[in-house]
């Protein structure tokens, strides 16, 4: 009998889109095109675009925000190396001194969840630490993974029924 390699463990990986600066929409299509097409991805689903005013720090331009899901054998690190790399591709340039966080920027993807992994490692932290805080990123969650759970949180959909989701409009 041959030996096959064991394959990766495949996970659903849930990322959460953003941009606020140059033609926003046009850069996630184009972000989730690259997701869509990284080696080893199935059941890629790509949620609606929304329209949603900045939190954090607010005195910037309203933000387009979208989700992704998707099963792949990437380990998270690897996962997170790749998104990177992707907003680095498509014009993300950040201060060397860490002085633009939360500000405007081209392309922001963030790993929201990693199936129901809990993870705190140097430069990841899985679910994103805001998740559970942010209507703007569990909207369009929900569109791709409506029965999804935030691990040590709960049910997305009850955490967002609790929140504030004002001025966050899907784009026709
Ligand atoms: N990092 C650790 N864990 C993760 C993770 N799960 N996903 C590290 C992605 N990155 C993770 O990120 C800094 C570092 O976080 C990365 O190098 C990675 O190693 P960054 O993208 O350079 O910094 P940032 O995005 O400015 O900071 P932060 O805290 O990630 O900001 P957020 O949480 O991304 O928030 N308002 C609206 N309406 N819509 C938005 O999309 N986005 C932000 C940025 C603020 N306000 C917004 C929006
Ligand atoms: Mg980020």
């Amino acid at each position: 009998m041959s030996a096959r390699p064991a394959e990766a463990p495949r996970v659903r990986a849930c990322v959460g889109l953003g941009a606020n600066l140059g033609d926003a929409v046009a850069t996630l299509h184009d972000a989730a095109r690259a997701l869509a097409a990284l080696p080893g991805i199935s059941g890629f689903a790509l949620s609606r675009f929304y329209r949603t005013p900045a939190w954090g720090v607010t005195d910037q331009p309203d933000f387009i925000n979208a989700a992704a899901a998707f099963e792949t054998g990437l380990p998270a690190t690897a996962l997170l190396e790749t998104l990177l790399s992707i907003e680095t591709a498509l014009g993300r340039r950040r201060a060397a001194d860490g002085s633009d966080r939360w500000g405007p920027r081209t392309l922001d993807l963030d790993l929201l969840l990693y199936g129901d992994a809990v993870l705190a490692l140097p430069g990841l932290t899985v679910p994103h630490p805001h998740l559970h805080a942010r209507a703007f990123a569990l909207v369009p969650l929900l569109d791709v993974a409506p029965d999804v759970r935030i691990p040590g949180i709960g049910a997305a959909v009850e955490v967002l029924a609790g929140m504030d989701r004002s001025g966050i409009e899907a784009i026709p």
